[in-house]
């Protein structure tokens, strides 16, 4: 069906119709659907899920970052006005297992999750007890009326202290703090770096950030205790991961126990792992036989809502006279917090930092070394880009580094590094391999667009001027539908490469789609139903796509990895397909034509060139309610499963480029033109991709400017409510021009590629190469990020220092 020979990258404008013969929806800007409710505040989320019946929950947490637990005095709550119950892990152990997120990575330590800690804590904000009460507000009162008696453990707070010899361990047992290691070599790297030309080297930082989602996480078991059955409600990107997970803790078959994601307000990684509160309302409504509830605040939200990539990377990039890359060496600290997070496990976002430094750059000779380390602070997890945001940051610096170094341009360094066309499929230094993608087509497109030899000479004017103006270029690659054969984590024990649709045309007429993807601010519903109403050839009206339902197909995860666009896409067309040649074939026994006379358009199957038609209503109506219509041996079952699996899953990428202009009084980062030209195959709606990449460049100028999870010496989180981490608000967020490339992924169904996190991979590696440049003639090097006003400050100073010095 698909055609394949369009991969001649073609630049095209943004909200471009993008749809290919005899296709009425996909590639078309379709307003979405979701929009009308969720704009107009009819949008359901946990919070709205009618629970006047539920008990609520609030937790005392650990305000200590590692210490033994003495005791805990909990006769006083126990009394206070509402107090149904409160508990300790010894009263739930029987009930409920910790979580254990394996890995098949030698070496690797896991750390079990219980839901209330197990004797120790190892991070503020852990939660210690658990009260049910008849209100939130009773709930939160008698948080005040327990007390716990700690004996605090020592602490290495810093992971670089922590993998010392003879440094505090964190966890009881264990011999170091290293949870996780690993290596990728590739070539001779040595005699790469001995007979290079070149070698530039940087000690690079990304500070820990965290997903801040509009809707804090929030969850409400309802339970039937007649059947012993479980719904929970949860705001999570994974109900069916959290389904099967809890199904395994508390020891309940998946037919008891239903996991429902309704519409949730945003997750960007940080709701894709299964939380202590997750199994603490399930466990306590199964106990008490009574639905209980929880809703998080900001604060507790900032405390232990999974964060994000806390590295330390070193690296050094090689390379011959003519600006070649020659070797790439890395040694990387990742700062994983207190738990291996399930069911990533530890490795998620430090081995994908060594997994795509070498990026889209030809590198024969690579040597990547990383190290996964716990200390006490909330978890990491994933967190859109997962990885790559940092491995590009440290590699497209190391690319500028060298160009300066070589007298090189940016942009021409990286043209003659990037895999050429010809060169794909291109097996990358750690065995991933890119398919076909729109590389160095990006590259062009991003500077024609963005005007870039032009820019380059204004920008010389303004310098002269005496303003500190730069421009910063940032490609990057990343794999995105993983299928079966790749794990989405390394090692990790679940399989994440499929998903499921299962259509079916109803008694009434009515088709409703049903994926294990789970929405949380993607459109879904609409690109979903655009895929479907193509190959159906229904009116987008006449389809009900339903996402976050663990019990709607008999396997799912939910939407993480930029992989529903991909994935979930490919068992809607697998599906429709097939309910189309059912419906097709009644359909021509009811008209006496054969299949072949039949088209279906507008949601009415119709002779090409005759007058029969039947509406899908009259098709059901035949089939279901008239049987005598259609004999038992014509009759088909008009509901259809089908698994997709891409399994490698497709190369998406892009290139950034972006000006800034760095105020010489305040060191305030203004961002003046961003241009990205980005490949994500063909596309199924472009509103929601620009708008998608909109979204996602708003969180890497978040990244790269003003966002940081700071936690004090002692593990006392310093940045505990919005004021003190900075968001990006609208005046932060840049225009955005974009051109969509639209190399047809060859080897998904569709052809499609990922892109929900491309725009915060590139941004912060681009924003970081512009101040790097507006600022060269001090010359000073970014190489921690955020680049805050202060740390500006102290760069060029401690720059104009060293100068005076000399
Ligand atoms: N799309 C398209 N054409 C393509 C590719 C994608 O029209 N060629 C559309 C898809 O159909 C889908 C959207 O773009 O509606 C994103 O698709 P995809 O790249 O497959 O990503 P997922 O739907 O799997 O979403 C996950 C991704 C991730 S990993 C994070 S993190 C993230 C993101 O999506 N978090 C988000 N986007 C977010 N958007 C919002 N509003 N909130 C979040 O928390
Ligand atoms: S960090 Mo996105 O949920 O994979």
């Amino acid at each position: 069906m698909n055609d394949r020979d369009t991969q001649v990258a073609q630049p095209q404008d943004t909200e471009a119709d993008c749809g290919r013969e005899g296709q009425k929806f996909v590639g078309k800007p379709v307003r979405r659907v979701e929009d009308a409710r969720l704009l107009t505040g009819l949008g359901r989320y946990v919070d709205d899920v009618p629970a006047g019946h539920a008990l609520q929950m609030a937790l005392v947490r650990s305000d200590q970052p590692h210490a033994r637990i003495v005791d805990i005095h909990t006769a006083v709550a126990k009394t206070m006005p509402g107090v149904v119950g409160v508990y300790v892990w010894s009263d739930l152990a029987h009930l409920v297992k910790p979580a254990i997120a394996t890995s098949r990575m030698s070496g690797y330590q896991p750390t079990p999750i219980h839901a209330l800690a197990n004797g120790v804590v190892h991070f503020v904000g852990e939660p210690v007890v658990a009260i049910v009460a008849r209100s939130r507000y009773e709930a939160e009162d008698a948080v005040d009326g327990i007390e716990i008696i700690y004996d605090p453990l020592p602490v290495a707070t810093n992971p670089e202290a922590a993998v010392e010899p003879g440094a505090p361990i964190l966890h009881e047992g264990f011999e170091s703090n290293v949870l996780v290691e690993r290596a990728f070599v590739r070539g001779e790297v040595d005699a790469a770096f001995a007979n290079a030309a070149l070698v530039v080297s940087g000690k690079f930082r990304f500070h820990r950030k965290t997903s801040a989602a509009m809707e804090p996480r929030c969850y409400f078991a309802d339970i039937d205790p007649g059947r012993d059955s479980l719904t929970l409600y949860t705001s999570s990107q994974v109900p069916g991961i959290v389904r099967d997970a809890l199904a395994d803790l508390l020891n309940m078959p998946g037919n008891q126990l239903t996991v429902i994601a309704p519409d949730v307000g945003g997750g960007f990684g940080g709701k894709t792992s299964v939380y202590q509160e997750e199994m603490l309302v399930c466990t306590l409504a199964r106990k008490l036989g009574r639905a209980v509830k929880w809703t998080g605040d900001r604060l507790e939200d900032l405390l232990s809502t999974s964060q994000a990539f806390d590295e330390r990377v070193a690296a050094d990039l090689a390379l011959d006279e003519e600006g070649r890359i020659v070797g790439l060496r890395a040694n990387v600290i990742g700062d994983v917090g207190a738990y291996s997070i399930y069911p990533w496990t530890a490795g998620i976002e430090p081995v994908q930092v060594i997994s795509f430094l070498p990026g889209p750059y030809q590198v024969p000779a690579y040597h990547g070394h990383v190290r996964g380390v716990t200390t006490p602070k909330s978890p990491t997890g994933p967190y859109r880009g997962v990885g790559r945001p940092t491995s590009t940051f440290v590699m497209e610096r190391l690319m500028d580094m060298a160009a300066g170094r070589l007298g090189m341009d940016p942009a021409d360094i990286r043209q003659r590094n990037l895999v050429q066309p010809d060169q794909f499929p291109y097996k990358t230094a750690v065995g991933i391999v890119w398919d076909q993608s729109a590389f160095t087509e990006g590259l062009h497109a991003a500077k024609e667009r963005f005007g870039y030899t032009q820019a380059r000479v204004e920008q010389e004017q303004a310098r002269a001027e005496g303003r500190w103006i730069g421009i910063g270029i940032a490609c990057y690659a990343e794999l995105s539908g993983i299928g079966s054969r790749i794990s989405a984590s390394p090692g990790m024990p679940i399989n994440t490469g499929t998903d499921t649709c299962v259509i079916q045309l109803d008694s009434t007429g009515a088709i409703r789609a049903s994926f294990g993807c789970a929405s949380h601010g993607q459109g879904h519903e609409t690109t979903l139903a655009q895929v479907l109403a193509d190959e159906l050839g229904a009116r987008l009206e006449d389809l009900r796509v339903v996402t976050g339902n663990s019990a709607a197909v008999p396997h799912s995860t939910g939407s993480y990895a930029s992989r529903t666009a991909v994935i979930s896409s490919g068992a809607g067309i697998l599906a429709a397909r097939e309910l189309r040649q059912r419906m097709q074939r009644v359909a021509a026994f009811l008209l006496s034509v054969t299949v072949d006379d039949l088209e279906i358009v507008d949601s009415n199957i119709r002779v090409r060139l005759g007058d029969g038609k039947l509406s899908f209503g009259e098709l059901a109506r035949a089939l279901y309610s008239q049987m005598g219509r259609v004999p038992p041996d014509v009759r088909e079952e008009m509901c259809v499963s089908r698994v997709y699996d891409p399994v490698v899953g497709t190369t998406s990428s892009a290139t950034h480029l972006v000006q800034v202009e760095v105020d010489p009084q305040t060191y305030a980062v203004h961002i003046q033109k961003y241009v990205i030209a980005e490949d994500c195959g063909r596309i199924i709606n472009p509103l929601i991709v620009t708008g998608q990449t909109r979204g996602a460049l708003a969180q890497g100028v978040g990244a790269a400017l003003l966002e940081e999870v700071v936690y004090d010496a002692d593990g006392q989180l310093l940045t505990a409510s919005l004021v003190d981490y900075l968001l990006p608000s609208a005046p932060e967020v840049p225009a955005l021009d974009m051109v969509h490339l639209k190399a047809e992924a060859p080897n998904t169904l569709g052809g499609f590629r990922g892109m929900g996190e491309g725009g915060t991979i590139g941004s912060p590696a681009a924003i970081a190469n512009a101040v790097a440049d507006a600022l060269s003639s001090f010359g000073v090097e970014i190489s921690e990020l955020p680049v805050t006003p202060e740390r500006l400050f102290r760069l060029i100073h401690q720059s104009k220092l060293d100068s005076t010095e000399e």
